[in-house]
């Protein structure tokens, strides 16, 4: 087991090469000197290897019942699980590639009820799009006709709201407000034409707190049909936050079990964020400004910096990170208790790791 996480943790190294770990958060460069000079050894706080650069701790207990010693090896543990990237196997945001009628961009999606792994060997009861959370990418170019069918397999009637999507009104998605209720066992077609570009969300308007709760969401991305509209960059990276099904999530999953944002030194990334949960996350990027581009689609006529931004339910946020500093930068939500407790972090975590 323990050889196991080792070789995890040298092929994660390999994969962050060049990422010049140590001028990152000094914890990660601790951890990987550590794995190097003895046998990874994450989940066992008594073979933590003794620090001799530091006071010793008190011996008294520091929180959550344990001594300091204790917190600071589940912390650690912690971080070397994120570095192993190996804690769940699943994955959600996967490209829906679409089958073509005639000129029409046909996308299918079946809602149905699975458990779900959002950290490892924690599953829960999760309510998905084609069996993943989130559910699968839609991207699509302004202009492009599309037609979305949905097979409901939830016991409860549901109904997708295409959210920013500029669409007729009988495709707006609203049970007895545009539409009936798609019925446990039934299906219904949505059609319409992209008239607008940006970073967008699909998800149920049925019994919404439960359905989108429980995982009833995923992107919908319009890239403008005259590319050089768009913004400039190398690299994207969709970030959609929830804070029901999983507790605390970045696309489905809790820290450790985040996937790392990678970029290399010199690009510029854009980050979209979505938030499809109920509460406010203000997602902090260390050591590198964002710059805001656009909010929910639209681009900003003055775009601005800033290290924390705001992303309130249902809103949509594109920045851009201009790269220019390598190494492995926290990046996390700044309610702290979204984020980290006694024994570590947790939930909305992740790293923005820059190759040299
Ligand atoms: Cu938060």
């Amino acid at each position: 087991m323990a050889k196991q996480l080792a070789s995890d943790l040298i092929s994660r190294r390999n994969f962050l090469k060049g990422a010049s770990l140590g001028v990152g958060i000094p914890v990660v460069g601790t951890v990987l000197a550590a794995c190097g000079n003895a046998p990874a050894t994450a989940q066992s706080p008594t073979a933590m290897p003794a620090d001799h650069n530091m006071t010793t701790a008190p011996q008294g207990q520091a929180g959550g019942g344990m001594t300091a010693d204790e917190m600071d090896a589940h912390h650690e543990a912690g971080i070397k699980a994120f570095l192993a990237g190996k804690e769940t196997t699943t994955k959600g945001n996967q490209p829906l590639e679409p089958k073509m009628d005639g000129d029409v961009k046909v996308f299918e999606l079946t809602s149905s009820v699975i458990q779900w792994e959002y950290a490892k060997d924690q599953k829960v009861e999760a309510w998905v799009y084609n069996e993943q959370l989130p559910g699968p990418v839609i991207r699509v170019t302004e202009g492009d006709k599309v037609r979305v069918v949905l097979k409901n397999q939830l016991p409860e009637s549901t109904a997708i709201h295409f959210h920013g999507v500029l669409v007729p009104n009988n495709m707006d998605g609203v049970p007895f407000i545009t539409q009936p209720p798609i019925k446990p066992g039934a299906s219904f077609t949505y059609e319409f034409t992209i008239r607008n570009s940006g970073s967008h969300m699909y998800h149920s308007h049925h019994n919404a707190t439960k359905q989108v709760g429980k995982g009833q969401l995923g992107a919908f991305i319009v890239d403008p049909k005259d590319k050089s509209k768009d913004f400039a960059y190398d690299v994207e990276h969709l970030m959609i936050l929830n804070d029901q099904v999983g507790g605390f999530t970045i696309n489905g999953k809790g820290f450790p079990a985040t996937e790392p944002v990678v970029a290399k030194k010199g690009q510029k990334l854009r980050i979209r964020y979505m938030n499809e949960g109920q509460l406010i996350h203000p997602m902090h990027l260390h050591g590198l400004p964002q710059l805001v581009v656009a909010k929910d689609g639209w681009p900003l006529p003055q775009p601005y910096m800033c290290d924390t931004l705001n992303v309130a339910p249902g809103e949509r946020w594109d920045v851009i990170v201009d790269c220019t500093e390598p190494g492995a930068w926290a990046f996390h939500c700044h309610i702290l208790s979204h984020a980290e407790g006694d024994n570590g972090m947790f939930g909305m975590v992740t790293a923005l790791v820059i190759q040299e």
